[in-house]
């Protein structure tokens, strides 16, 4: 078997609920549908969702570099060489986004080979996982309305508040989640927006209120800010935006401010989401899997990446803003319950795309068939 063609399909999601932080804001999803091919008619499928604000790519350089270089790149090969695929895609720099999401479709395919689990396939640890829900910025009582919500309607226990925006905002938002949903597990997530100072006042008070992780408090390029920080901080500080590959992990660990990385299937597919894992686990560094808004396919990928390992399968995984959309492509819907998500159970990241939805969705092809 031999893959003959990558296909780059660009679509956009109505979304319910808009999610705002301290690097941006997920107004749209206008994911990209990232298809490879093969001689035998077999398909593997995952989905790219742009994040302009941390690594550059959009819907168009996504679709472009899927569809133009890394078809180049892996036409031709056998999807099993996963080795060789993932050293043909490592040769265009950046682009993480692409070529993630172009490992989780090859893994997607190999898994339909197979007849098996992505989950089973990466390690098959345990099957499901607790689900952890970003909390995005609004008012600090909706955003403790909105916890309470997800604690009622899916038994979520785990959330991650975005803060960054002033230290009074942030904390009034924490103490709110806090007093609403006193058990909860609660970390937060400046996405960078504060200054050192901010993170300075803003840190010692989170964690008086029992924050366990801090994410990303200020500029990546302040890192003997976030020395400092991690120093005086008695919970991790934990890199997203700084641990983009492996060789970024790797620099952050030896830079001594990282003690907690976020790993993400979207960016890291499966293949160098283990190698840093691997890695991780060498140094005794724990992981917390980490999503980037992603709808329902991409929050799929996420639960078997994260069910799939001992040092991940223990840990709330951030699988529930799929829930942020109106609609999605997914056929099926996604269960959560008692505030867990199973990994799916069929051949590879185990969803079938909707194809109705899809035509009415995509953007590259006229929107004839209409969804009710
Ligand atoms: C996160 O953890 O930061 C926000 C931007 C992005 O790329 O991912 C999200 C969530
Ligand atoms: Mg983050």
């Amino acid at each position: 078997m031999r893959i003959t063609r990558l296909e780059a399909i660009p679509y956009n999601l109505p979304v319910a609920r808009v999610a705002r932080f301290g690097s941006g804001a997920r107004e749209r999803a206008d994911h990209v549908l990232v298809r490879v091919h093969t001689d035998e008619g077999i398909f593997g499928q995952a989905e790219a969702q742009p994040r302009p604000y941390t690594y550059g790519e959009t819907q168009e350089s996504i679709v472009s570099a899927v569809a133009g270089r890394l078809h180049e790149a892996i036409a031709g090969l056998d999807p099993i060489a996963h080795e060789l695929i993932a050293e043909r895609c490592a040769a265009l720099a950046g682009n993480y986004v692409a070529r993630g999401a172009v490992d989780l479709a090859v893994w997607d395919l190999v898994g339909k080979l197979l007849q098996r689990p992505c989950r089973e396939l990466l390690g098959g640890y345990a099957s499901d996982v607790a689900a952890a829900h970003m909390v995005s910025y609004n008012a600090p009582a909706a955003m403790a309305q909105e916890a309470v919500e997800f604690h009622e309607r899916y038994g979520v226990r785990s959330f991650k508040v975005k803060v960054g925006r002033s230290v009074e905002t942030d904390l009034a938002s924490v103490t709110a989640i806090r007093e609403a949903l006193p058990d909860a597990q609660l970390y937060v997530d400046a996405n960078r927006g504060w200054s050192y100072s901010d993170a300075v006042r803003a840190g010692e008070s989170l964690i008086d209120i029992g924050v366990l992780a801090i994410e990303e408090p200020i500029s990546m390029e302040d890192r003997e800010g976030r020395r400092r920080l991690a120093e005086r901080w008695s919970v991790p500080l934990v890199g997203d935006e700084s641990c983009i590959s492996l060789a970024h992990v790797a620099r952050e660990a030896a830079g001594g401010a990282v003690r907690t990385v976020s790993l993400k299937a979207a960016r890291t597919g499966f293949t160098e989401s283990r190698r840093i894992l691997d890695f991780c686990l060498g140094l005794g560094m724990p992981l917390i899997v980490g999503s980037q808004y992603e709808g329902a396919l991409g929050a799929l990928a996420t639960a078997a990446l994260a069910c799939a390992f001992a040092a991940t399968a223990g840990h709330p995984a951030e699988v529930m803003n799929y829930t942020d959309l109106a609609d999605d492509i997914l056929d099926g819907e996604i269960a959560v319950s008692g505030g867990r998500l199973a990994a799916p159970e069929k051949p590879g990241l185990g969803f079938e795309v909707d194809e109705d939805k899809l035509a009415h969705y995509r953007l590259d092809e006229s929107r004839t068939v209409a969804v009710v």
